[in-house]
């Protein structure tokens, strides 16, 4: 394995950073999880285009343009020699001293992992996962924006353990007014009369490249999809519901705080989903 870390690679063992970087001391920092399918990196324009937005955001200057930074993961996928797997691209606020102060931080590091990708076991796909909603709200977005893909996921990590305590893989995430926002680490939606429906940004859902895609397949498909606010009822008495993400891909829920969806298996629409994402 060949690890980038500001235009050299690495061996797996000896790619390391300081212990003065800020993505480290204070998750000062960005990053972007994108999948290799068939030695084809899937939307990488995309997964980029967010990363400079979320790097426009916090104020972090980034080393390479878009251009460069394109080439770079192309050639870390290249020289990893991955046809299916997973790209983790992080940027940091760099090196710097003791105290936030991201001034001190005189550039910023870049680093891109290509590594196999960890998936829910297969069974889940065919029937269906149980989540419950977290009682931790998602950050709102006047405290840091959740469309900021940013190094800080303690607010998640702490609703992914209560789903563990609860005996499930997710949790989903209500924002500070009771609205449905997102799932720790994928965005959720249901179907209702035949009308997916998913919450937005403004909603504090993270602008999903894998929710995009299946709002642009549900077009394919002559589906209604729409972005909507969500609350805790609209997902009770769904038709369907399911999750996307880069991990995920798209995953049928069939149980919400015990409440079972539709006829407690993964619906029609979604395996329709699933199949058209799948070719
Ligand atoms: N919400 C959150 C909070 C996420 O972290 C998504 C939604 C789905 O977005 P995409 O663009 O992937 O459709 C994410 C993405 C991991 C892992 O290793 C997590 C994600 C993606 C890839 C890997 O846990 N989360």
């Amino acid at each position: 394995m060949k690890i980038y870390i500001n235009g050299d690679f690495f061996e797996r063992e000896n790619a390391k950073i300081s212990v003065f970087d800020h993505g480290l001391l204070y998750g000062d920092g960005i990053f972007e999880g994108i999948r290799i399918y068939q030695g084809k990196v899937f939307k990488l324009r995309e997964h980029l285009e967010r990363l400079y937005k979320s790097a426009k955001a916090i104020m972090l200057s980034l080393p390479l343009n878009f251009e460069e930074m394109e080439k770079a993961v192309l050639e870390t996928v290249k020289i990893n020699k991955k046809e299916a797997g997973y790209i983790r691209l992080i940027i940091t606020r760099g090196n710097g001293s003791l105290g936030i102060d991201p001034a001190t931080c005189r550039q910023a590091t870049v680093i891109i992992i290509v590594d196999d990708i960890q998936l829910y076991p297969a069974e889940y796909y065919e029937k269906g996962i149980k989540i419950i909603t977290a009682s931790v709200r998602r950050i709102s977005v006047d405290s840091l924006d959740p469309r900021i893909k940013s190094l800080n996921y303690l607010n998640n990590i702490l609703a992914k353990l209560e789903a563990q305590n609860a005996g499930c893989l997710e949790a989903v995430m209500l924002n500070k007014e009771g609205f449905v926002a997102e799932c720790t680490g994928d965005n959720i939606f249901i179907v209702k009369d035949d009308c997916l429906l998913t919450p937005s940004g403004s909603n504090g859902a993270l602008d999903g490249i894998t929710k995009n895609t299946v709002m642009q397949i549900a077009g394919e498909l002559g589906l209604h999809a729409n972005e909507s606010a969500l609350t805790q009822y609209d997902l009770y008495t769904a038709d369907e519901c399911f999750l996307t993400g880069t991990g995920a891909e798209i995953i049928p829920v069939i149980d919400i705080d015990g409440r079972t969806i539709g006829n407690g298996h993964p619906g029609e629409i979604t395996k329709k989903l699933i199949n058209h994402f799948n070719r």
